[in-house]
């Protein structure tokens, strides 16, 4: 008769055993380039769960994010789902430990004499139970781990050692923590026999070194991973403010424009390290650039295969200045950016590769496995779309696609592929990463147009009225605006003084000096394309083709 109740200690055992684990896989991966498999977990679950399912996620917690003002957006997400990975992990340790608990418990009068050598066979069912775990998530680790750069014989030894060690600890605490009771209590005597009191404290000193030494590893592992982490991303941002010196934005094409923007409006030109990151990774892909190749094949007479030298020194470097932005943005939201594009215009490269008549379309693989198609009539049309190598002037940061990504004017990021490795000429259309969950195919970018701020401290005279400034931008992909009008209070439309915009491509910054009166007062924004055509000012939600809708900001001044 044993009497460990199993599910309170399955799950304190499968935090003791699991928090660790979690913390070694992290400092393998810092020091060994060995894959960390929550995240590799979590983002197998991203690609695998319906895209309803990932944009509920999504949409929930770019809500939160927004409600509880946690910060920019894109990097706040990214920590949210990196902590969200860890707690899963965790919770599948922790059931894991319980169910084992739970069957050891069940079976126990069958396992009490089974042994297998010296192993008692509790230690032996871990062994299993790890095995049953482990051998998926290897798996899973191998299909979409991207960034351990071990030999992949090298990661499945070490993640299955990683994962009996887990089991078999498991089997171990818990054949120390199943004692014996005495079955038949000497009659008359009192519940707390001599045998169970010792078996108590038994107990307890075994969870207290059990708990101590797993504390230790946990904090001592991640920290030291963290110290190593944060070591190696010092050197980085090092790197980058070192090469910005020589090429922070001075002569921006607009400098001079009579229009000033009125200050707390977003900046026009976005510092490269605010520009908002958006993947299917919790972990930005880390591609070796000398190594790289763009592999460009299929449906060509020649198939290329070039390298970053190849496509600076060879093709003209073209520069446009862009404003990205993702589909999943919401009105009025951060996940839009503008900074200045440089590579080789993509019509040039494939006329070096000769593309048959037959193709229709480009199937553009990355290394994250992301993939997207580009029609071959809108690349032969647009000189501008571009396989572009440097952002702001310097080579693509890691996150945003180093070493290369391509550049689509007119579409929503979802179109336009970072990390590229391949592209296929083909004779037919698929369907690329995003559409194939149910996103818009094409993904033009809507015309938008938000009220940044209203700048009730920078108040103003204007012939012998006080005004407010108020700002903000407005963006209709590569069509460009003709208008922005204010409305105060749901009263008349009023048009806004226009910037002179960096390009056709980027948002146009606005400013309306509004007549000051005291009070609460909601700010209204419209905008019109170069074409006449207005905004779309009733509401759509982002999915599946861009958000639409006015943008509206209260104040009391
Ligand atoms: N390989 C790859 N390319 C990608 C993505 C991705 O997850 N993987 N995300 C796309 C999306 S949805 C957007 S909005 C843009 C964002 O680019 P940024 O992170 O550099 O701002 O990249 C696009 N290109
Ligand atoms: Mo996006």
């Amino acid at each position: 008769m044993y009497n460990l109740p199993a599910l309170r200690y399955g799950a304190l055992m499968g935090l003791l055993v699991t928090a660790p684990l979690m913390a070694l896989l992290y400092l393998a991966e810092q020091v060994f380039d060995l894959p960390f498999v929550p995240f590799d977990f979590f983002d197998w679950l991203a690609r695998v769960l319906p895209g309803d399912i990932i944009t509920r996620v999504i949409d929930t917690m770019v809500e939160f994010i927004d409600r509880f003002d946690l910060g920019e957006t894109s990097g706040t997400a990214k920590t949210l789902e990196a902590l969200g990975a860890l707690g899963m992990f965790l919770g599948i340790g922790i059931g894991a430990a319980l169910v084992l608990y739970v069957v050891l418990r069940h079976f126990e009068n069958r396992w009490q004499s089974v042994r297998l050598g010296r192993i008692p066979a509790p230690v032996l069912v871990g062994l299993l139970a790890g095995a049953v775990i482990g051998l998926p998530l290897i798996l899973i680790s191998q299909d979409v781990n991207v960034l351990a750069g071990a030999p992949d014989s090298v990661q499945v030894i070490w993640l299955a050692a990683v994962f009996l060690t887990w089991g078999g600890a498991l089997g171990w605490a818990y054949d120390h923590l199943a004692v014996p009771v005495p079955v038949e209590a000497p009659a008359g005597e009192p519940v707390s026999t001599p045998g169970v009191t010792a078996e108590k404290i038994d107990r307890r000193t075994f969870l207290i070194r059990v708990g101590g030494g797993a504390a230790t590893l946990t904090v001592l592992g991640a920290g030291i991973g963290r110290y190593l982490e944060y070591r190696d991303e010092k050197d980085y941002r090092d790197r980058i403010a070192r090469n910005r010196d020589a090429v922070v934005p001075q002569d921006l094409p607009n400098e001079g424009a009579g229009v000033v923007a009125v200050p707390g409006t977003r900046p026009e030109y976005t510092p490269l390290e605010d520009h908002y990151r958006i993947d299917i990774n919790v972990r930005p892909l880390e591609l070796d650039g000398d190594s790289w190749r763009l592999r460009i094949n299929g449906l060509v007479d020649q198939p290329l295969t070039l390298s970053l030298d190849d496509l600076r020194r060879n093709y003209d470097a073209l520069d446009q200045y862009v404003t990205l932005a993702c589909i999943s943005n919401r009105i009025g939201g951060d996940l839009t950016s503008t900074t200045r594009w440089t590579g080789a215009s993509l019509q040039t490269v494939l006329a070096g590769a000769g593309v048959q008549a037959s193709a229709s379309h480009l199937k553009i693989t990355s290394a994250d496995g992301f993939s997207e198609t580009v029609a071959l009539d809108m690349v032969n049309q647009d000189p501008r779309i571009m396989l572009a190598y440097n952002w702001d002037g310097i080579p693509l940061l890691h996150k945003h696609g180093f070493p290369l990504r391509i550049y689509i004017p007119d579409r929503y990021g979802m179109k336009q592929p970072k990390w590229i490795t391949d592209i296929e000429v083909m004779d037919h259309d698929e369907d690329g990463y995003w559409v194939e969950r149910n996103w818009d195919k094409i993904a033009r970018m809507r015309a938008v147009s938000v009220v940044d701020v209203v700048d009730g401290g920078g108040t103003i005279e204007r012939d012998g009225q006080m005004v407010v400034p108020i700002g903000g931008i407005a963006h209709a992909g590569a069509r460009g605006i003709s208008r922005v009008e204010v409305s105060v209070d749901d009263g008349e439309w009023t048009a806004a003084a226009l910037r002179e915009p960096l390009s056709d491509t980027t948002w146009v910054i606005w400013r309306y000096e509004w007549p000051f009166e005291a009070g609460e007062h909601t700010f209204a924004v419209r905008c019109t394309e170069k074409d006449g055509t207005p905004q779309i000012t009733n509401s759509n939600p982002t999915k599946p083709s861009g958000a639409t809708g006015i943008h509206r900001l209260s104040r009391t001044l």
